[in-house]
């Protein structure tokens, strides 16, 4: 059983721009990943197989739709705690917090923003309490960064509609309640639909042979014929912009969760390099390993603030798409080097499971590509400052 000894790093007082709230629910979040996550997570890595004993707990801590108001099931807590949590979460493992990120910002977050009053009474408060798990079906085999190609449709059949079609690579689809479908009706129209299993022609396969993300279950979402009540499409929002909305505030977890990995690899790195000693003396004394550790630690000071100016922009409902966009990109970007970086400073122990760093590591592979892939967002910040679209 592994035994977690982290301890967070705050180069710049950062703690100094949180409120008593936000440090509160960091601190009973950091808790929880101690006790219930660290211990055990290594080995469900290694089986690749999520721990669904995990969601209570998470559901206890306010992780599944951190600012959803209290009417629906939800804390109603802000951004920034939000973020912290989802810090706090994929410190102990991005496949954990992917959980969250789609339960909370691609489940609960259409149904809140672009459902009726029925389907949120109906949905909210079980998926608040984990009593139901959701998926996010957008991407297809053949339209992943650009979904808006995507064939998945509907059909206008009078008394339903007729869903056919097929997503994949689909967080939680193994076993979730409920997906939040986007498809396009017969003039092309995009819409979100939710599907609930049990569905007749409803199947969801899961993904395997994946050495990344391991303790979360990815999967597919295919659709043959299921008829979906007229009552679950989502009335509020059509059209892309309606999925990629709910993506901004996924991506905007990710710009903090990412934080949590780096810091977890960080802290591993320092502790095992005043501890490690090489030719008479700790491995932390070498020039050559200080200087890994400190543009660490410089790294993640600029995206620890990076990530809380984007949170006071969302709580003022003045971040924007891009901003979003560049905080995910640097902040994962920043996770990804500080974990190959964290494991050379630990030598051949860096790729034991003993220590967290090598699954970090292969983790945010796919952290960086889903959610919009890396080169995707730079496109955006590019289309964003110059006008100019290259995407297409
Ligand atoms: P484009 O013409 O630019 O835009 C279409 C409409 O959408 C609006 N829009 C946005 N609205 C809200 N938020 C955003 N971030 C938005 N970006 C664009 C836009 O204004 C427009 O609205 P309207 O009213 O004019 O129609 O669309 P495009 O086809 O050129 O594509 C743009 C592009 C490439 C940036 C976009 O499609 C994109 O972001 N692609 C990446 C796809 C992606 O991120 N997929 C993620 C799938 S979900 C996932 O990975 C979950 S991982 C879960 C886990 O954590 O485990
Ligand atoms: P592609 O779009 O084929 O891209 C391949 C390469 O081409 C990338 O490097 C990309 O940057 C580059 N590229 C593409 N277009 C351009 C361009 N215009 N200019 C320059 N370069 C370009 N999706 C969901 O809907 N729901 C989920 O829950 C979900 N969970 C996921 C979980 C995991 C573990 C993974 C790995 C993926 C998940 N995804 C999910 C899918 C994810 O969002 C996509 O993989 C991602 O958007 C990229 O799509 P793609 O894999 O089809 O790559």
């Amino acid at each position: 059983m592994a035994q977690d000894l982290f301890q967070s790093p705050d180069y710049y007082n950062i703690d100094d721009l949180l409120s008593d709230e936000h440090k509160l629910v960091r601190q009973a979040t950091r808790d929880w990943v101690k006790r219930d996550v660290t211990p055990i997570i290594e080995d469900y890595a290694q089986r690749a197989e999520f721990p669904k004993q995990l969601i209570s707990g998470l559901a206890e801590v306010g992780a599944f739709g951190p600012y959803i108001p209290e009417e629906y099931g939800g804390p109603g807590l802000d951004q920034i705690s939000y973020g912290l949590m989802m810090q706090e979460i994929e410190r102990g493992d991005s496949g954990v917090r992917s959980t969250c990120s789609v339960q909370s910002s691609l489940v609960m977050y259409p149904i809140y923003a672009y459902g009726n009053e029925e389907q949120r009474k109906k949905y909210l408060p079980k998926l608040a309490s984990g009593e139901f798990l959701g998926s996010f079906g957008l991407t297809e085999p053949n339209f992943g960064s650009n979904p808006g190609g995507m064939v998945t449709n509907f059909k206008d059949m009078g008394d339903h509609y007729l869903l056919n079609g097929a997503k994949m690579w689909i967080s939680n689809a193994p076993f979730c309640d409920v997906a939040v479908v986007w498809a396009k009706n017969e003039e092309g129209r995009i819409h979100g639909l939710i599907v609930e299993r049990g569905m007749e022609g409803f199947t969801t396969p899961e993904t395997h042979n994946k050495w990344s993300l391991r303790a979360s279950a990815t999967g597919e979402l295919v659709f043959d014929n299921v008829k979906v009540p007229k009552e679950n499409l989502l009335p509020n929002k059509s059209g892309l912009g309606a999925p990629l909305g709910c993506l901004d505030s996924a991506r905007f977890g990710i710009a903090w969760g990412a934080i949590g990995a780096a810091m977890d690899c960080y802290d591993t790195a320092l502790r095992y390099s005043k501890e490690r000693i090489q030719f008479g003396k700790p491995i932390a004394g070498f020039q050559l390993q200080q200087k890994k550790l400190a543009e660490m630690i410089t790294e993640i000071t600029k995206a620890q603030l990076l990530a809380w100016r984007l949170g006071v922009l969302k709580n003022e409902g003045r971040a924007t798409s891009a901003q979003i966009s560049m905080a995910k990109r640097n902040n994962v970007e920043m996770a990804i080097k500080i974990a190959r970086e964290a494991r050379q400073i630990l030598g051949g122990m860096g790729i034991s499971g003993d220590y967290s760093i090598m699954r970090h590591m292969m983790n945010l592979e796919s952290v960086i590509t889903y959610e919009g892939t890396h080169d995707i967002h730079l496109l955006i910040t590019g289309l964003d400052i110059t006008g100019e679209n290259a995407f297409k």
